[in-house]
């Protein structure tokens, strides 16, 4: 076999273009795939479509080097990354909730392929609802990539998906190819290799982790995991854990089911301990004391293109056996409508309220809006008191959100003036810049903090 001298990254998001950049810096000829004109062109002109810290420079260097270029036709190359979204539909029969869908999951924040269906606007999720992975991205790329194979590549799926979905891309693929063997058929020797290799990059982090972060490395034989191995540490300096494809598309679930079920029992904590009129923070500062008691915080919900879908990947799996795992995402879920009734009932306090709601991101530090649990909050404060201006602040965007902006009554403000204006404050998102907030800009203000972030 021949060692790997060029690869094709499928989809150029938050985990495709920092992939393909690390691939680059490791010494491939690596070529980016996507379907959006606008993002071949920025990373072609050395820019990185999003901001990740360490990203853009990565993408400079890479394309200043002539290691990296973008394009939306499939290449051949020697490997292949498929690092495209994996959204999810919602099972209506089931659906509790009233709105519609919430927005394509991960890696690819670029165009639908032709033929996938739309995601809603970020945000807005029914809770409760249970959910089913759409694989229509991952079968568009895979399709693209039978079309330009020539025998002896090696493909790996990154993104998150349900048990048996590597398998499944090799009988796309083998479908599509009957001139090659593929290795989901036992006993031949196959024309090409078919892995999984879950990210598990942390955004905020991804540049740092993608180089450091141990990975699972899943087969559908020994001979594919050991291929995509090599591919692996041309740039990956932690442990590469070997297995087979299944098992590594169950190990990444799990791993952001755990963390679901875990957030769940803190927001679970949070209700209870405001029904009893404790403070939940120094109770769970307290336990925490405890050498073997790790309770996470609190907050407004789960957001995010992983936590807030992966583990309905669980339930899809198993149904009937998955019950702590539903649970846990419709606890996470919930919190949303709770902590806006909470802002609305306080607001009502003042004949003609105004309201300023720190943050609409996802989470600390970062920009993207997708499942916010902070967006979905300002909507529904927003629609509970149509005659109030709502002051959104998030320093990381320029312009609101689709689904604040339609409202109406919704504007985008900078921190200052909204504190200084507003009646009532919810910080939504614990930004740096909201935690340097000193208390004497809150005096005479009613605060509601979803993240405990001023004590
Ligand atoms: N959150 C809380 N309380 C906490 C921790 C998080 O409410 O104690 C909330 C956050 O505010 C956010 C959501 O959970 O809304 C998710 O944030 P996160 O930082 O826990 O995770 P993500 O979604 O940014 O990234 C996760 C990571 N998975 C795990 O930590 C197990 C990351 O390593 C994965 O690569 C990523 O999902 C993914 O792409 O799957």
């Amino acid at each position: 076999m021949t060692a790997l001298s060029s690869a094709a990254v499928v989809g150029l998001g938050y985990i495709g273009l920092p992939t393909a950049v690390s691939l680059a810096t490791g010494g491939l000829e690596v070529t980016g795939v996507d379907v959006n004109p606008g993002i071949v062109e920025r990373v072609n002109q050395g820019e990185s479509p999003f901001a990740e810290p360490d990203l853009s420079v990565a993408v400079s260097g890479a394309v200043a080097m002539g290691r990296l270029r973008a394009q939306r036709e499939m290449p051949q190359a020697d490997a292949y990354v498929i690092a495209v979204p994996t959204p999810f539909t919602v099972d209506h029969d089931a659906d509790l909730g009233d709105r519609p869908p919430g927005a394509p999951r991960g890696a690819d924040p670029g165009e639908r392929p032709p033929g996938a269906p739309r995601g809603a606007d970020p945000g807005e999720r029914p809770p409760g609802a249970p959910r089913h992975a759409d694989l229509s991205y991952i079968t568009a790329a895979a399709e693209a990539v039978a079309d330009v194979l020539r025998g002896g590549e090696v493909i790996v799926l990154e993104s998150t998906a349900p048990p048996g979905t590597t398998r499944r891309v090799s009988e796309l693929i083998a479908a599509r190819r009957p001139d090659l063997h593929l290795p989901h058929v036992p006993d031949i020797r196959p024309d090409v290799h078919v892995a999984h290799c879950p990210e598990r990059v942390l955004p905020g982090r991804i540049m740092i982790e993608i180089a450091t972060n141990d990975r699972v490395i899943g087969g559908l034989t020994p001979a594919c995991a050991a291929r995509a191995v090599e591919l692996y540490r041309t740039f990956c300096h932690g442990e590469l854990i070997v297995t087979d494809a299944a098992s590594a598309e169950m190990a990444k679930l799990a791993e952001n089911a755990y963390r679901d079920v875990n957030i769940a029992f803190a927001n679970e904590l949070s209700l209870i301990c405001q029904r009893l009129g404790l403070d939940v923070w120094e109770i769970r500062q307290m336990a925490n004391h405890h050498p073997r008691v790790e309770i996470l915080r609190p907050g407004p919900g789960v957001g995010g293109h992983c936590i807030a879908v992966d583990p309905w990947f669980i339930v899809e799996a198993a149904p009937g056996l998955a019950r702590l795992t539903a649970t846990a995402r419709a606890v996470n879920d919930h919190m949303p409508a709770h902590t806006a009734d909470q802002i609305v009932a306080t607001s009502r306090r003042f004949r003609d309220p105004r309201i300023a709601c720190l943050g609409l991101s996802f989470k600390a530090d970062v920009g993207d809006v997708r499942e916010s649990p902070a967006v979905d909050i300002t909507a529904r404060i927003a629609a509970a008191l149509p005659d109030v201006k709502i002051l959104a602040v998030e320093p990381h965007l320029t312009s609101l959100p689709g689904r604040l902006d339609e409202l109406g009554n919704v504007v985008l403000a900078d921190a200052e003036h909204a504190i200084a204006d507003a009646d009532v404050i919810a910080l939504l998102v614990d930004h740096s810049c909201f935690r340097a907030i000193k208390k004497t800009q809150l005096a005479g203000k009613v605060v509601y903090d979803t993240r405990g972030a001023w004590g």
